[in-house]
């Protein structure tokens, strides 16, 4: 079958053909509830319930649905997703959607229906709170960029896993320009909240903020260390008071550790900068600093319990014979690289709330607030603070020193 997009009438006949999608849903189409909900920049997402149970169709788009036909998109960004979800489900199981089936041609993926979850970003905006988030963040994080690193898996079987992620070319160049490139110069999809044009045109003109994104860029584009989620913002994120699901690893490949856990702590920051606007009677609620904190504290506790407890008998990935047979250089190795993924994480946050400020692809924590002179502000913090996590990254050793930050920043408010 070749491609054609679905829609809210075609999608139930074509899953009925599917058997391991009719089983699930019960019934017959003419049965089945459907719903397109795609509420991200890319792709159509329908949910389909049956009598015995719902799934979630996602098919690609040839084009970027938040721009237009304008700006065509390879279909194999499908491929990809299902690629990094089997991959993730093996090392992470339950923090990632069952696959229910693929289709090439259709650059459709269906997957278990994710209910009553919602998505975080717009539970976070309500004020909700999920006490075991940030231990499941950590835990994704942890399992899928360990086992996945030349920490865990031999030379030879971790170089095939790169390549097997090569092709996925044209999703990385959306993060090159996006996050690294168009938010420091005059690009046409740019956008920016009226108020910040003093910001804008210094940003542009700032040699050493501009040359911190370049060097974060080329770290993205040159450290295969680990397979990386891609796009992991708190739109990636469902949630229900006992559970979190990572979603939509279209922009998978094999990266620099760092960016993930960069760009879910931007976005967490983000969160809570954005409270001042949305809720401008009420103090900012700590919970969210604390759970960056806690997400950060979680990873780095994971990844070097994973170390420490590797199969020194088993085979395993190559900078593991460096501690081999010596604990305290392997407590050193632990630490180095804790401190290398942190270095990273700091820059890859700072360029990644920059752009969700002043590139193309805003944010519902910023974009909800209607006053303009309230949203402005709640930026202008958000963005002193991503350029001191850039530029001035010896400044924050550990992620405390990132909290205080920000509430100095909202006591000068
Ligand atoms: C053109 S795509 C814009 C953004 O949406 C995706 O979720 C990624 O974050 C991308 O940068
Ligand atoms: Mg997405």
């Amino acid at each position: 079958m070749s491609y054609a997009a679905l829609d809210e009438r075609s999608v139930g006949p074509f899953l009925a053909t599917v058997p391991a999608v009719a089983a699930r849903l019960g019934g017959t189409p003419d049965g089945w509830t459907v719903r397109e909900v795609g509420d991200g920049n890319l792709n159509l997402v329908f949910l389909v319930t049956g009598p015995e149970g719902g799934v979630a169709a996602k098919q690609a788009l040839p084009y970027v649905r938040m721009v237009g036909e304008s700006w065509p998109l390879p279909l194999s960004r499908a491929y990809y997703e299902r690629l990094a979800l089997a991959d993730q489900a093996a090392h992470a199981p339950a923090r990632v959607p069952a696959l229910i089936h693929h289709d090439d041609a259709m650059a459709l993926t269906v997957m278990a229906l994710l209910s009553p979850h919602r998505t975080l970003r717009g539970a976070l905006i309500e004020g909700e709170r999920y006490p075991l988030l940030a231990g499941h963040l950590a835990e994704f994080l942890a399992d899928t960029l360990f086992f996945t690193s030349d920490l865990a898996v031999p030379v030879a079987d971790k170089k095939a896993r790169i390549a097997a992620y090569l092709g996925n070319t044209a999703m990385c160049r959306i993060t090159e320009d996006l996050i690294f490139d168009e938010p420091y110069y005059d690009a046409p999809m740019n956008r920016h909240t009226p108020g910040l044009e003093d910001v804008v045109a210094a940003f542009r003109a700032d040699v050493p903020l501009r040359l911190a994104a370049q060097r974060m860029k080329a770290r993205f584009l040159a450290a295969p260390e680990a397979l990386l989620h891609g796009d992991l913002h708190t739109g990636s994120v469902m949630v229900t008071a006992s559970d979190t699901q990572v979603i939509d690893p279209e922009f998978a490949f094999y990266g620099p550790i760092g960016f993930d856990v960069g760009m879910i702590l931007a976005n967490l920051w983000m969160a809570y900068l954005a409270q001042s606007g949305q809720r401008p009677a009420d103090r900012p609620d700590p919970w969210l600093l604390d759970q960056a904190e806690a997400l950060w504290a979680g990873f780095a506790s994971r990844f070097a319990g994973h170390w420490r407890a590797l199969d020194l008998q088993a085979e395993h990935g190559a900078l593991h014979a460096l501690a081999k047979a010596d604990a305290d250089l392997r407590e050193a190795a632990i630490r180095d690289r804790l401190d290398s993924i942190w270095t990273d994480a700091l820059g890859f946050a700072g360029c990644e709330m920059i752009r969700r400020i002043l590139g193309l692809a805003h944010v519902a924590d910023f974009e909800s607030i209607a006053d303009e002179g309230l949203r402005a502000g709640c930026e202008r913090r958000a963005l002193r603070i991503a350029r001191s996590l850039l530029v001035d990254r010896p400044s924050f050793p550990g992620i405390t020193a990132v909290s205080q930050a920000i509430g100095q920043e909202l006591a000068l408010a």
